[in-house]
């Protein structure tokens, strides 16, 4: 182990989620939020998201509201860094080996007053895997309360199915809570001082509200496998070549898939609209959670 003890790992086999207080310097978070105040002043004038920006619903170019900067460690060298950091990477490597494979990076901004909600799901519904060595690791920019739209987890879940995704004939990337037997007040935030860790694993149920308080609730998820677990056809895991996924290669060496008595649903037929997660779950009709009002 490098720094996990071996009660903090067995705690995420049992409840599928950790969190690892204050494991940035303040000087790293000033360095992480002076780089988002870069993107965030892009957005004005703009009419519509881009390459790097999502914007909220009720975004205005003289107005500007940043819901995601997406894929940030493709164009920012102060994200990238992190990722490829022991901060990140050696809880990783205690809780699923010593090779892991990028899936992908996204910055939630979840901004005071009206940073969206994210409906529940599982990651895996997105990407199943080979197996379920599937971990994603988020940095916890500002300090996360229960009033600022936590990141909310059901404990053990990761050990449940997977449920159905679907909605009119579509994956919609959210689940009807109620229907496959949640109750909201089981769910768990992971709340911290800004700078912590938080990890949570690939089939673990989990959502977060809009944030209708006065603080900012931004933070800076890397989703990764263990190098073993391969995307089953249909997932939503894209590359063209072998070059293309090794080069996705975090640290360790690029496997050949290991196939696990794992649970998969397809994520298909494709929504019929967006590519972002806010965007595929405006299809549930069973929303859990309140939108923004504009
Ligand atoms: O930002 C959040 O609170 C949840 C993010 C999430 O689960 C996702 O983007 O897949």
């Amino acid at each position: 182990m490098e720094v996990l003890s071996p009660e903090q790992k067995a705690g995420f086999d049992r409840d599928g989620y950790l969190v690892l207080e204050r494991r940035l310097s303040a000087a790293q978070l000033a360095t992480l939020h002076a780089e988002i105040d870069r993107y965030t002043e892009q957005a004005r004038g703009l009419t519509e998201g881009t390459d790097a920006l999502d914007l909220e619903d009720s975004h205005r170019p003289d107005a500007p509201r940043v819901r995601r900067i997406k894929l940030p460690h493709t164009h920012s060298e102060v994200f990238r860094d992190l990722m490829t950091s022991d901060t990140i990477l050696a809880p990783a490597r205690d809780l699923i080996g010593p090779d892991l494979r990028l899936h992908t990076t996204k910055l939630n901004m979840k901004e005071a007053g009206h940073g969206a909600a994210v409906e529940w799901h599982q990651d895996f519904a997105f990407y199943p895997h080979t197996n379920d060595d599937v971990l994603a690791i988020g940095v916890i920019l500002d300090d996360m309360g229960a009033e600022n739209g936590p990141l909310m987890v059901f404990p053990g879940s990761h050990k449940g199915p997977i449920h159905d995704h679907h909605d009119s004939g579509f994956f919609v990337g959210a689940m009807d809570l109620a229907r496959d037997g949640y109750d909201m007040a089981d769910a768990v935030p992971l709340m911290g001082p800004a700078g912590s860790i938080s990890i949570h694993h690939g089939r673990i149920v989990h959502g977060s509200a809009l944030n209708t308080s006065t603080r900012a609730r931004r933070i800076l998820f890397y989703e990764m496998m263990a190098a073993d677990a391969w995307p089953v056809m249909g997932s939503m895991t894209k590359f063209s070549t072998l070059e293309d996924y090794d080069s996705r290669m975090l640290c360790g060496q690029s496997r050949q898939p290991r196939l696990a008595d794992v649970p998969v649903r397809i994520p298909l037929p494709a929504p019929p609209i967006g590519k972002t997660i806010y965007e595929i779950q405006k299809g549930l009709t069973a929303r859990s959670f309140d939108t923004a009002k504009g």
